[in-house]
């Protein structure tokens, strides 16, 4: 990839693509390609392949998709499988067509067994049952990776896919329903610091643990693949995590004391449990060490992009 190739970041504006674009900018390269949604949907077959094909890049980047928190992908698992099927389908099938050099496609950490030994290797892939909240969602990321592989078998091309862990970072969507429990976190509390409220109602019972990496670093990674590796060297597949694990209720006091920093701990808002909302995985700790022995490592510590983030959300919400 050279810095005159032509990229497509399929799904520029979310939080992933918009931290790839940073990326792609800061390392020189200017022939990005850059399409809204609403100029085109990915979801159609006819439409993408049109485009791959009068557009040819040399590169893409796989970052569009149906995305959400535990809440979105239980109310709504129909949409999450068959946006992210088709999304996944489309994109890849056009770009083989349009005899795109490499593409990364990005997946996400519950691919994995709900109960997979921690921390999760990539040959964890398709050994347990899936976590019930999300297998939806999950088995249109498998799938976008059994594309990638069938389709490098018999064209002989080089797809390859990201394994992201939870990613948080700037633009994200802070969504009280349906949301990344991130995000939500900043919003509730924030909620509260402007209401005076004395309590924050937060789901499940807290014990569920997560690892959280900052998508700038995600970007990084992608980076730094798209780069130096192909999918045959990684095979298939990696990993990309920042190894920095905390239960939900460390994150959800790391976050309430970024946003009461100026707030003495006994007046700062009681944090109460519902318990009937699910925890959904019990843990997901992602083994990045296949990644890491290849010269990559994170590099934002979460304290770091907490504070970041709560900028970030003051920043979009000026008029609340
Ligand atoms: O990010 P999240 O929604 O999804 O985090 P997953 C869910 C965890 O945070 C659960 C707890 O243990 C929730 O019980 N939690 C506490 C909350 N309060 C809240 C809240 O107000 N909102 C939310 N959303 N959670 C996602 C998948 O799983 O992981 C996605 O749903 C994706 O598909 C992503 O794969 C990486 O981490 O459980």
């Amino acid at each position: 990839m050279d810095t005159s190739s032509k990229i497509y970041v399929a799904g520029h504006t979310g939080l992933v693509g918009s931290a790839l674009v940073r990326a792609l900018w800061a390392a020189g390269y200017q022939n990005l390609l850059l399409v809204s949604h609403a100029e085109l949907d990915l979801r159609d077959q006819a439409a993408t392949r049109a485009f791959f094909m009068a557009q040819r890049p040399d590169y893409v980047f796989l970052a569009a998709a149906t995305v959400g928190g535990i809440g979105a992908n239980s109310a709504v698992p129909a949409t999450f499988i068959a946006d992210n099927l088709s999304i996944a389908l489309n994109v890849i099938d056009a770009a083989w067509h349009a005899g795109v050099k490499k593409l990364l496609n990005f997946g996400s950490s519950c691919i994995y067994p709900k109960l997979a030994p921690q921390p999760i290797r990539e040959d964890a892939l398709l050994t347990g049952p899936l976590e019930p909240t999300n297998d939806a969602y999950a088995l249109a990321k498998i799938a976008a990776i059994k594309l990638c592989l069938a389709y490098n078998q018999q064209y002989g091309i080089d797809f390859l896919s990201l394994m992201p862990t939870n990613l948080y970072g700037l633009g994200d969507t802070y969504d009280l329903e349906g949301g990344h429990v991130l995000p939500t976190l900043i919003a509730k509390f924030d909620d509260a610091r402007r209401s005076g409220a004395t309590e924050v109602t937060l789901w499940g019972d807290g014990t569920p643990l997560r690892e959280f990496l900052w998508a700038d670093d995600l970007a990084s990674a992608a980076l730094f693949l798209m780069q130096h590796h192909t999918a045959q060297d990684i095979g298939g597949w990696i990993n990309v995590g920042s190894g920095q694990e905390l239960s939900i209720v460390a994150l959800a006091e790391q976050v309430r004391a970024v946003i009461f920093a100026d707030t003495p701990t006994p007046a700062r808002p009681k944090i109460v449990w519902d318990t009937s909302k699910p925890n959904g995985t019990p843990r997901k700790l992602l083994d990045s060490s296949r990644i890491q022995a290849l010269g990559w490592h994170a590099t934002t510590p979460l304290a770091v992009g907490v504070t970041r983030a709560y900028a970030d959300y003051l920043a979009q919400n000026v008029n609340v």
